[in-house]
């Protein structure tokens, strides 16, 4: 049965979970409005659904949950942050005012992180720069869970991208997207309602294509979207978010010690642009006109307006999740 439950009760549920799994107060509260705001956007991929995966991840030690990250100002454009085998989403609060601080001066600004837990959807991480005004770009890497194009072995994460620009009057403009033909998590989602996965997802263990989540998970792998293309955004996110950052790439990561362990500690690199620096005309209005050519063109849903519609119905009603979740949740919260 599906229940509603408020975000502010959300979080605090989540908060008091974190708290007793050895998470500092910043990081239980930071985990816990990533998570629920994902729940409330109606992003089931990276909701509630990633308790197990976190708390695997913490009770084993893989990931330190009162990390204190290190930030280092490397360049008037260029942050560099060691996240200590912490979360990744300390290590942006740290550097979000700093960081539109340079993109306010310079124009331009980049973060790179290194040996931080990326196990969150991305949109969170760059719709903020959108709200203050500013364009963002986000390139992370994962766990390795696709092969590349033509290839026999998993090389890369799922590895997602995020783009953020801000409009006049409106939400922000925000994708995220793994370059995977599915998130990782969506397959587990499939498996679990034991739903099959649509043709060119992914191949089993011994490289045939299937549509059985299952097989991918267990010994298989996902494949790039959009064949070469996908791939190649694939190695770009290892690139940018762990050659660069100085992080490990997706196919590094072994944390066969750490049983149930789920968090990857790749990379992250996120670059921020102030607009106005831009084209002498106003970058809004032409954004706008951009918008308004995709919707005459027959593009009614623009990226983002789902998630925004989630977040408007579940503020206004309370985010739906089920009953047995919920029980689960308030158990995790008071033991
Ligand atoms: P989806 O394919 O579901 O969506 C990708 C983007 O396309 C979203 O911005 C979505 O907007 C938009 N979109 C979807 N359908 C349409 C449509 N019909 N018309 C217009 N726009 C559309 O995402 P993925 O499965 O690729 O990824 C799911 C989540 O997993 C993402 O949040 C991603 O960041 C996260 N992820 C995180 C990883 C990590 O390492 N931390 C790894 C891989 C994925 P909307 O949200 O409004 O539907
Ligand atoms: O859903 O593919 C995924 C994913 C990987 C890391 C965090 N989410």
């Amino acid at each position: 049965m599906i229940v509603r439950i408020s975000y502010d009760e959300l979080v605090r549920l989540l908060k008091a979970m974190f708290l007793k799994h050895a998470c500092s107060e910043q990081v239980a509260t930071l985990l816990a409005e990533n998570m629920a705001g994902a729940e409330r956007d109606g992003a089931h991929s990276h909701g509630i659904f990633r308790i197990k995966g976190n708390l695997a991840s913490l009770e084993t030690g893989w990931v330190d949950g009162k990390a204190v990250p290190v930030l280092e100002d490397v360049a008037p454009g260029m942050l560099r942050a060691d996240g200590r085998n912490g979360f990744s989403l300390p290590v942006l609060e740290m550097a979000r005012a700093p960081l539109m601080q340079k993109a306010r001066a310079n124009g331009i600004a980049i973060l790179s992180v290194r040996k931080a837990h990326h196990f969150s959807a991305v949109w969170p991480d760059i719709e903020p720069f959108a709200r203050e005004g500013f364009i963002a770009l986000a390139m992370i890497n994962s766990m390795a869970s696709v092969v590349p194009y033509g290839g026999h072995r998993k090389v890369y994460g799922t590895n997602p991208f995020g783009f953020a620009a801000p409009r006049d009057g409106a939400d922000p403009l925000v994708f995220d997207q793994a370059s995977s033909a599915m998130a990782n998590g969506d397959v587990q989602i499939a498996r679990r309602e034991g739903r099959q996965l649509p043709p060119g997802t992914g191949v089993d263990r011994d490289g045939n294509p299937t549509t059985d989540p299952d097989a991918v998970l267990e010994g298989g792998a996902l494949l790039p979207f959009g064949g070469h293309k996908g791939s190649s955004l694939a190695m770009m996110m290892e690139i940018m978010g762990a050659a660069l950052a100085g992080g490990d790439y997706s196919f590094e990561i072994d944390w066969s010690d750490y049983p149930g362990a789920a968090t990857p500690h790749g990379g992250q690199t996120y670059i921020v642009i102030d607009p106005n620096r831009g084209a002498v005309n106003s970058f809004a209005d032409r954004l706008e006109v951009l918008i308004g050519e995709i919707h005459d063109a027959g593009q009614s849903r623009l990226p983002g307006d789902r998630r925004y519609a989630n977040r408007r119905e579940s503020l206004a009603r309370g985010i739906p999740v089920s009953e047995a979740a919920l029980a689960e949740l308030r158990h995790l919260a008071s033991t």
